[in-house]
């Protein structure tokens, strides 16, 4: 089964539908209806998989970098054309509002441009030697087949970030996409295989939809993908993690935030107030870099609290189908979402947390949930804050003005360590942010929210987030080897070391 929408996504994108089966049912998370049944792959079919991207491999590694740069700048042309109606079934599938939908297709299109870049710049070091006549390099090599596990809430973007990555350092890439947001992955996949297929290398790009049992677990483990770049929740990470270590290979993690903000008594308030309110609700709080937690100086708390208020009361009245622009609060995922919403806003009552804004689910067929700001009683534990809730909760508490150094203990007293931001005016106390004793984040921004990075940094956190990095910077050398190589171009052979052994 098919909806008549998604039939025609895929129309307009020059794509065959889906083959429909029995298996998956992907549902529409603003109106709970089935926008798909589809088949999913066994555990045979995830071993062929790996069989063909080891073989693609062997071709792949072989094509110069620039040449590989080519299929990645073709990639990037094809999104640009493809931009609207992939952002489109994005908003159908996982429920985005369609402005941010578009943005992730953006996210793409930047990552592929940057990769199309590195494709001709990768380069290594000459070191000196101590030895006379020798010379020292280290080069950078393909790895072999990546294993890309994505989660719904990125569910295309993420993946671009992998893909034009590896494909650059010559690594064919098996996608393993969300079972919450199959069919974008499925168009991305129709969209950019050809580009692969034409240039005689049809198995660089490949995709397995399947459940963790039959398709993740087994290519998780599978001696023959040295790296596995897996996006989702700690928990996903924990079960991942110790497997890949246990047989030696490689994991790029990219899991859980409790991303906070600190506004200090400097802090320009209008910039603080749409930061916060962006960041806490944009993908109706779904997004890994979500604000979840807001530490604000006593002397601002008040005028904060109040312009926040105000702003959540104006966001109620854009909660809606995201395919409508004017919302810009669309549904969570699941119906499981909605009640991890629900348990947490009753525990925060429970333990005497007051809420200030939102607090409700909305009726009707969907997932929408209300933006929801508690007030966290001063002074005494809240461990509910502590927890990573995947939905637009902001916890927010006082610190005295003076004591900017127990707001960032509190910023990184969680498990997890990915995305922080302080909003200041104050040179020192952003100096202060940034220093060895400030935030423990991966990323650490300053009078700008926690969340929509640029693919240029290096994307990922500390700590429980799984200390991978992902997209920009030299985030590129994870999936390369690295060759040191030493060069003798005299007619003796010293020893390192001075060392004399005739
Ligand atoms: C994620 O939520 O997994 O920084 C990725 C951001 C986006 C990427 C988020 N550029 O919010």
């Amino acid at each position: 089964m098919l909806s008549a929408e998604v039939h025609a996504i895929f129309t307009e994108l020059g794509l065959a539908p889906p083959a429909v089966g029995d298996a998956l049912r992907v549902e529409d998370p603003s109106s709970g209806s089935i926008l798909a049944v589809l088949p999913m792959a066994d555990r045979n079919a995830a071993d062929a998989a790996v069989g063909r991207a080891a073989a693609a491999f062997t071709a792949l590694r072989a094509v110069p970098g620039p040449v590989r740069g080519e299929l990645v700048r073709q990639m990037g042309d094809k999104l640009r054309v493809h931009k609207d109606a992939l952002a489109r079934l994005v908003t159908a599938e996982v429920g985005k509002g369609i402005e941010e939908a578009r943005g992730e297709v953006q996210e793409m299109i930047d990552i592929c441009d940057f990769a199309t870049g590195l494709s001709r710049t990768i380069g290594g070091r000459t070191m000196l030697s101590e030895r006379p006549g020798h010379r020292m390099f280290e080069q950078w090599l393909p790895l072999g087949p990546v294993l890309c596990i994505s989660a719904f809430n990125f569910p295309v973007a993420v993946w671009a970030w992998n893909a034009a990555l590896a494909i650059i350092c010559g690594d064919p890439v098996i996608w393993k996409p969300s079972l919450d947001a199959p069919l974008c992955a499925l168009a991305t996949q129709g969209l950019l295989a050809p580009i692969f297929a034409n240039a005689g290398h049809p198995d660089a790009l490949q995709i397995v939809i399947g459940s963790d049992t039959d398709v993740a677990a087994p290519m998780v483990a599978d001696p023959r993908i040295p790296l596995v770049s897996a996006t989702g929740s700690c928990a996903m990470g924990r079960k991942v993690g110790p497997v890949v270590a246990a047989r030696l290979a490689r994991s790029l993690l990219e899991l859980g935030g409790n991303n906070a903000i600190i506004v200090d008594a400097t802090a320009n308030l209008d910039l603080a107030t749409r930061a916060i309110v962006f960041g806490a609700a944009g993908t109706a709080g779904q997004r890994c870099t979500t604000t979840r937690r807001l530490f604000v100086a006593q002397s601002v708390l008040p005028e904060l609290t109040r312009r926040l208020v105000a702003a959540y009361r104006q966001l109620g009245e854009r909660i809606g189908d995201p395919r409508d622009a004017r919302n810009i609060v669309g549904p969570l995922i699941n119906a499981g979402a909605k009640a991890r919403f629900v348990a947490a806003v009753e525990r925060a009552r429970a333990d005497g947390g007051e809420i200030l804004a939102g607090g409700n689910v909305r009726p009707g067929p969907g997932h929408y949930v209300e933006p929801t700001i508690v007030r966290v009683p001063d002074g005494r534990a809240f461990p509910l804050m502590d927890e990573e809730t995947f939905a637009p909760i902001l916890y927010v508490r006082g610190f005295a003005d003076d004591r900017l150094g127990d707001a960032i203990a509190m910023n990184n007293g969680v498990e997890q360590g990915l995305s922080s931001a302080l909003f200041s005016d104050s040179v020192r106390a952003s100096e202060r942010f940034w220093s060895p004793a400030g935030s423990d984040c991966g990323i650490a921004n300053v009078n700008l929210g926690t969340s929509g990075a640029e693919i240029g940094g290096a994307f990922g956190g500390e700590k429980a987030t799984g200390g991978g990095r992902e997209s920009g910077s030299d985030s590129w050398k994870a999936y390369m080897r690295r060759q040191t190589c030493t060069v003798n171009g005299s007619d003796a052979l010293p020893l390192a070391q001075g060392i004399r052994w005739d």
